[in-house]
């Protein structure tokens, strides 16, 4: 339970109503007359935030005075999305909440509706840091969360002519309540500079010594993490970069006054914006300088803790800290901490590194070569001296144990070596692999894929205990109950469970599989979808001025835009459809017919932001938004097929998504997609899934059983043979297919060279992600679930074909338990970081 000065602030109305115009009056200078809504959350932010800072300092203090094992969970990325709403939940006080707001003439949703999305994140890994700190904090774990305090986050999209155009995302405007800016915690990071050797007389030996040639300062905003029912509230730290005091005394007294404030100044550009590429690297300084800025920030924090209780008792480290690496992107820590405990705290190399490897895990994310980050030397050797030869001196005494082991055997020696050699570059998987005691992928296809692709060698060199796997899992607090209120409220009356414990018990959705004949849930179960179809029509209706028929099947695509994700090959299914319903209706087939012998109404949704640079990707958004335009101004078709692009796809979007969607797809071709953990949210929101055996589909297959997931699609085994054979025979274009292409080469949706590359990519440049080989299977996928889904729609009150389609969705829903983000923790916890969570 939230503790009882919490409680004092969000459970009386008195209280909080006072606190509320106390911060509209003093905080905001404002009063009460002159009261916006946006006014209001800032308020009612301020209020609730107040009574969180007090669970959350007593959490410091008692996490301090317990002195267990903590855990640090280094991300680049935190998709945080809205706080307000998520505090309300987990501190339980929405209803005090909503009602106070109303005395005082409030709207509950429209104020929260003001809050802007911390979108400081691209896409799963990121969202996946987010939902890990819910459950560290509901689970009574003692975890903190690093990143970067972005003042830029992912970009906002908007769709012009059916282009993608990035605006600005400066999510910071009216200041932001839910952080503390900690203005004293401040760490000098440098960068540059050269290393020189120094004699100590005590030990006769050399010592080398970093002297770096520009500095800034890392200051530090925490964003308490309210834990769901528990006072227990983490940290997620948060730096910014900010210019030092100190004073280029050389360019001042050369007269260069304002040049010497504007390098100063520059500082602030470290942490200014996030990467926007997803599964891309692009090798920009700038992005290596955040890296570095980040870890050595966050590494020197952690040291400064362990040291105020441990002093240089550095045997214990391993028993205090664990650091859990959240992808490539912060392994440079690794080096860091080897640089802290040789340079700084003078250990000899062995003892530095057993402690080293004993306090880092490593998860990786993604096989996709263009993914893996690489860094050239020369740009590492020029920012980070000291780190290069550390790099060097890691690599060649791992090279030695490698020799040792494996006498002779020179091309496994190349293969594993840290530094590739043309050109010339610090390859960061196998630097994270070789410093860590834990690596895991995030699925178990995708675990058992890096051991036998990627980082084969490595299970040859250090063992197949090294590597393990940990499925991931979203948070139920936001993915369903903050989502979908309505279906959170009746799965906790069914399960009898007035508190919602099942929030952090998801094992307990089990229970509902009792249900699954009783029509009258069913008729609940269905309603609660239907009116969340509603809502999800009236957003789409906002953004687009589409009407789509909350009766017709909800077919959803929301996703970064990527080829490996295959909206191609969704988009081109539609356009299929399109001009076989045209077809149909030329030679004089009705309306009616078509429904009830070919196709049920849908409409196709889609959603999803392109990696700026990312031209294919761009392509295909252009693609789905001509083809809506053509597909919705055609009066002939009526409701049975609308095409939507949902502009700017972001978290507190999906919060209306998710639960509004029959079907979501995740289509990826077979073995590209780590994990997934949208077709988590959507599952557990009593949607079905059309997807590939990939990623988590496989175990949310297993665990839901496979008569309720529309799976389809050449397997991961198969991809190789048939990338080979695309390049080798050539690419067989099916008949089906090629009408598609046909259409668009004949611009039935626009200027054919828009879409060329798309279509060639296919065509003559080897069709390397199998859109040729799944595209039949992915129509007969169709054809059998809409089947199940019937044939004349359907709505709240008349449901009656719907039957099969919604016990599916039931007994989906009853089964997804495994897939809670408390699960991942826990598992984390006891196989990777060895720590308890504290019994409060
Ligand atoms: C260096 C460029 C770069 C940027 C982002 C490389 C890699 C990334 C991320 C690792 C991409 C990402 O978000 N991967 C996704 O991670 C999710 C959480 O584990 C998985 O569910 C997704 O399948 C995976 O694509």
């Amino acid at each position: 339970q939230p503790s009882d000065t919490v409680k004092s602030v969000v459970d009386s109305k008195e209280k909080f109503e006072e606190e509320f115009v106390k911060h509209v009056e003093t905080s905001l200078g404002r009063s009460m007359y002159n009261c916006d809504d946006l006014a209001a959350y800032q308020a009612a932010s301020n209020t609730i935030r107040d009574a969180l800072i007090i669970d959350w300092a007593n959490t410091q203090q008692k996490q301090t005075i317990q002195d267990g094992k903590r855990v640090y969970y280094l991300s680049l990325e935190f998709l945080m999305g809205r706080a307000m709403d998520n505090a309300l939940i987990n501190l339980k006080c929405e209803n005090n909440t909503r009602q106070s707001l109303n005395e005082l003439g409030f709207n509950l949703e429209d104020v929260l509706n003001q809050e802007p999305d911390a979108a400081l994140g691209n896409g799963g890994l990121g969202r996946l840091a987010a939902c890990f700190v819910d459950s560290l904090s509901s689970k009574n774990y003692s975890g903190w969360g690093y990143g970067l305090n972005y003042q830029y986050g992912i970009f906002e999209q908007k769709i012009i002519d059916g282009y993608q155009i990035e605006a600005p995302d400066y999510w910071l405007k009216y200041s932001n309540p839910w952080v503390l800016d900690r203005n004293e915690i401040q760490i000098p990071v440098d960068f540059y500079g050269y290393v020189y050797e120094e004699h100590d007389p005590n030990t006769g030996k050399v010592k080398k010594n970093w002297n770096g040639g520009e500095r800034v300062l890392a200051v530090a905003s925490d964003f308490p993490i309210p834990g769901y029912n528990t006072d227990n509230t983490n940290n997620l730290r948060l730096w910014n970069a900010k210019p030092t005091n100190e004073f280029d005394f050389t360019k001042f007294n050369a007269g260069d006054y304002q040049q010497s404030v504007a390098a100063q100044q520059r500082a602030e550009s470290i942490t200014s914006v996030l990467y926007p590429n997803d599964n891309f690297e692009s090798g920009k300084e700038l992005r290596l300088k955040q890296q570095y800025f980040w870890v050595a920030a966050s590494l020197h924090d952690i040291v400064r803790r362990f040291k105020k209780q441990h002093k240089q008792n550095w045997k214990k480290f391993p028993d205090q800290v664990a650091i859990q690496l959240n992808d490539t992107h912060p392994t440079l820590a690794v080096v860091e901490l080897q640089r802290i405990l040789v340079d700084l705290e003078g250990l000899e190399w062995n003892e530095a590194w057993s402690i080293v490897t004993s306090v880092f895990a490593y998860t990786n994310h993604t096989v996709m070569a263009e993914a893996l980050e690489k860094w050239p030397v020369d740009l590492v050797g020029r920012l980070l001296p000291r780190h290069l030869e550390i790099i060097y001196d890691i690599n060649f005494f791992f090279l030695k144990e490698v020799e040792r082991k494996f006498p002779g055997d020179r091309d496994l020696i190349r293969r594993v070596s840290i530094i590739d050699e043309s050109p010339k570059s610090v390859k960061m998987a196998f630097l994270a692999i070789v410093g860590s005691h834990k690596v895991n992928g995030v699925a178990e296809l995708h675990s058992e894929l890096i051991k036998t692709t990627i980082f084969k060698d490595f299970v040859k060199v250090f063992g197949a205990e090294k590597f393990t796997n940990v499925t991931n899992g979203i948070t139920p607090r936001r993915w369903l109950r903050q989502a979908n209120p309505k279906l959170a409220a009746l799965i906790a009356e069914k399960l009898n469970d007035p508190e919602y414990d099942y929030l952090t018990n998801l094992g307990k959705l089990k229970q509902l599989e009792q249900f699954v004949d009783d029509e009258d849930f069913l008729k609940q179960w269905h309603a609660i979808k239907f009116d969340n179809k509603r809502k999800l029509a009236a957003l789409v209706k906002e953004l687009t001025d589409i009407d789509i028929d909350p009766s017709v099947l909800f077919d959803v695509q929301v996703k970064r835009i990527h080829e490996y994700k295959r909206q191609q090959l969704n988009i081109f299914a539609v356009i299929y459809r399109y001009l076989h319903i045209k077809e149909l209706l030329s030679k004089g087939v009705t309306i009616e017919e078509i429904k009830k012998n070919y196709y049920i109404p849908k409409a196709s949704i889609f959603g999803g932001k392109a990696a700026p640079g990312y031209y294919m990707a761009k392509t295909i958004i252009h693609l789905i938004n001509k083809v809506g335009e053509v597909i919705n101004a055609d009066k002939e078709i009526g409701n049975l097929l609308k095409v939507v692009f949902i502009p700017d796809y972001n978290v507190s979007k999906a919060e209306i998504i998710c639960p509004g969607s029959d079907l979501s797809n995740h289509i990826s071709t077979a073995g590209t997609e780590a994990s997934g953990t949208s077709n988590m949210k959507f599952a557990l929101n009593g949607g079905l899934i059309i997807g590939t055996v990939d990623g988590a589909n496989v175990e949310i297959t297993r665990e839901i059983g496979e008569e309720n997931i529309f799976l389809f699609g050449n397997l991961a085994e198969s991809v190789e043979e048939l990338r080979h054979k695309h390049v080798f025979e050539g690419v067989n274009v099916p008949e089906t297919l090629q009408v598609v292409f046909n259409a668009i080469e004949k611009e039935v949706f626009g200027p054919a060279d828009e879409f060329k590359s798309l279509i060639d990519s296919i065509r003559y440049h080897g069709d390397y992600y199998l859109v040729t080989d799944d595209f039949e299977l992915f129509l007969d996928a169709h054809k059998k679930l809409e089947k199940v889904y019937g044939h004349d729609g359907g709505d709240a009150t008349d449901r009656g074909h719907l039957q099969e389609w919604v016990k599916k969705s039931v007994w989906s829903v009853a089964n997804m338990g495994f897939f809670s983000s408390d699960r991942c923790i826990d598992e984390y916890a006891e196989n990777i970081w060895n720590v308890e969570p504290s019994n409060q």
